[in-house]
């Protein structure tokens, strides 16, 4: 496959769910972070695509959307690990995950890093000490980024009805366990595009305390566990 380009937000649920799927695959890519407030290093992109993150170029090919993206890469990489099932059932379980990545997870997760004004302070430190940008950009990105990122938590809290985050997260964590079962992956034996979807959402909140809450549910933690060693192995193929 020709050289990857990943443009994203370090905290961004979706651009992870891409990393994951890279990684999982053995491609190798290279990161792009993209400043949130004005998203000026997003290459060119397709007519009528929105200046969100994540973005992939491949070559002379751009493709947003992490559900497309993913899907891009499963038709276009020929050598990497498969992740979408051939049997039916599963195939279906890992477009219902997927979905719920997308819908709810990434939609629940913000809810908890960023619900408080301190919660929301550390995430904007994680985004400006991953990023490249200059000092005086850098000092925006933690100001104003902690501002936005607050508000973007409070409004989805409202939008879901008001309920208190962590219970928010507790409930859809309960609706995983349950997908998940007694099997290793979501893709019973073999990993599939829900488990990568399910396991870069929740990376990216592996620095703050929800994360430790989240793993303190045995089968959840022993199954992150086994998408990690995935991820590490074929990563270090790449
Ligand atoms: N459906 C899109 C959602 C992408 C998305 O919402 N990205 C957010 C970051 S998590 C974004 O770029 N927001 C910037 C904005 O709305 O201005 C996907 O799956 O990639």
């Amino acid at each position: 496959m020709e050289a990857v380009t990943l443009y994203q937000f370090e905290l961004c649920p979706y651009c992870h769910k891409v990393k994951a799927a890279l990684e999982a695959k053995g491609i190798a890519f290279t990161k792009v972070e993209v400043n949130p407030m004005n998203k000026k290093e997003l290459p060119v992109l397709p007519p009528g695509a929105p200046r969100k993150v994540p973005v992939i170029q491949v070559g002379s090919e751009t493709v947003f959307d992490s559900t497309a993206i993913v899907a891009y890469l499963e038709a276009h990489d020929t050598t990497g690990l498969r992740l979408t099932p051939t049997d039916p059932t599963l195939l279906a379980k890992s477009q219902l995950v997927e979905k719920w990545v997308n819908d709810d997870l990434s939609h629940v997760l913000p809810t908890v890093i960023y619900g408080t004004w301190g919660e929301a302070i550390k995430a904007a430190k994680v985004v400006a000490k991953t990023s490249n940008f200059g000092m005086v950009q850098n000092a925006m990105v933690r100001a104003g980024g902690s501002l936005i990122m607050h508000q973007v938590a409070k409004r989805i809290v409202s939008k879901r009805g008001g309920g208190e985050p962590a219970a928010m997260l507790a409930a859809e964590m309960d609706k995983f366990e349950a997908w998940l079962g007694e099997a290793d992956f979501i893709g019973g034996t073999a990993l599939c595009v829900g488990d990568v979807a399910a396991h870069g959402c929740l990376t990216c909140i592996a620095e703050f305390p929800a994360f430790t809450v989240i793993m303190a549910r045995p089968r959840v933690a022993a199954w992150y566990q086994r998408v990690a060693a995935i991820r590490t192995r074929n990563r270090h193929r790449a």
